[in-house]
């Protein structure tokens, strides 16, 4: 039997998502940015960051050095930034967390880091389905180039336009696996690995549905200070490198911090921004 897109997604309730998904927009009072992020649902800024800014991380990153990939692999887990301010001065830069508001409508939650100098290589996917339901692309991304990002290092790449096609739903996804698979826990981590299990027939459906489309596919190609942020539903993958030169990025993910009663939220030293804190010692109570 062969798997659609259609078979692994659903239109959301409109009511349910941020104002500038729904329909019957203004379109003559969206910002410059806004009207990219309903257009291709990426944002493109160009030396948004300082570099004095960036360096300060860059130089955290750079002295951290785990066994012999230390360069590329970055930290293990993706809230390591609870012990790294520097990560944090650059994950809730005020103008940054300013943009994404005027994306999404509300104050975001930083929640999730990728800190690895190297491409993820994973698949063609959108964001949203890797959280509970209730976050309805009340989400963003941000890619932030630290250095020059070659073509041969496994660039992001995305479909603009793309966030506008039904979500992924976990739920779906996973009827599709077996009742082992659906069982099955990571040894070490104690997680359920379903989303890469599910890739041997999610990419196929993604992959036919961007050829049906007809919609571009396109690279991130940039220079340090670059930035782009993508819309939950945006399809994109972190592509095959072609040689090992180093891909130096940091990757942020944010939720709507009214949207994420499975996090506890902390407020930053930052101007009051806010981010999700894990470690088991922080109890809710
Ligand atoms: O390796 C990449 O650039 C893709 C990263 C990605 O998919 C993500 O952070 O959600
Ligand atoms: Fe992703």
């Amino acid at each position: 039997m062969k798997i659609t897109f259609e078979d692994l997604s659903e239109t959301p309730l409109e009511s349910s998502l941020p104002p500038l998904d729904r329909s019957g927009l203004d379109e003559a009072r969206l910002t410059e940015d806004q009207a990219a992020w309903v257009r291709d649902g990426a944002v493109i800024k160009r030396k948004f960051f300082p570099d004095a800014l960036l360096d300060a991380y860059i130089d955290r990153r750079a002295a951290f050095r785990p066994g012999t990939n230390w360069f590329k692999s970055g930290w293990p887990d993706g809230n390591c930034y609870e012990g790294i301010p520097e990560l944090r001065n650059v994950a809730l830069h005020p103008p940054l967390m300013e943009l994404l508001k005027e994306l999404i409508g509300e104050q975001m939650l930083f929640h999730l880091a990728l800190t690895g100098w190297i491409s993820t290589e994973r698949e063609w996917h959108q964001d949203d389905y890797l959280n509970p339901p209730f976050v309805n692309t009340w989400y963003a991304a941000v890619w932030i180039a630290l250095d020059t990002i070659h073509a041969d290092s496994g660039p992001f790449e995305y479909v603009p336009g793309s966030q506008k096609w039904p979500l992924l739903r976990g739920e779906k996804v996973r009827q599709f696996l077996s009742e082992e698979e659906r069982q099955r826990v990571d040894p070490v981590t104690g997680i359920n690995q379903w989303p890469s299990y599910s890739e041997r027939y999610v990419t196929p459906a993604i992959e036919e549905k961007i050829r049906l489309s007809g919609l571009p596919i396109r690279s991130f190609l940039a220079e340090k200070g670059d930035i782009l942020i993508w819309h939950s539903r945006l399809m994109h993958r972190g592509s095959r490198p072609k040689s090992d030169i180093p891909r130096k990025s940091l990757i942020t993910h944010y939720s709507g911090v009214n949207h994420r009663q499975d996090m506890f939220v902390t407020e930053s030293d930052c101007n009051g921004q806010r981010f999700a804190v894990f470690r088991n010692s922080i109890m809710l109570d």
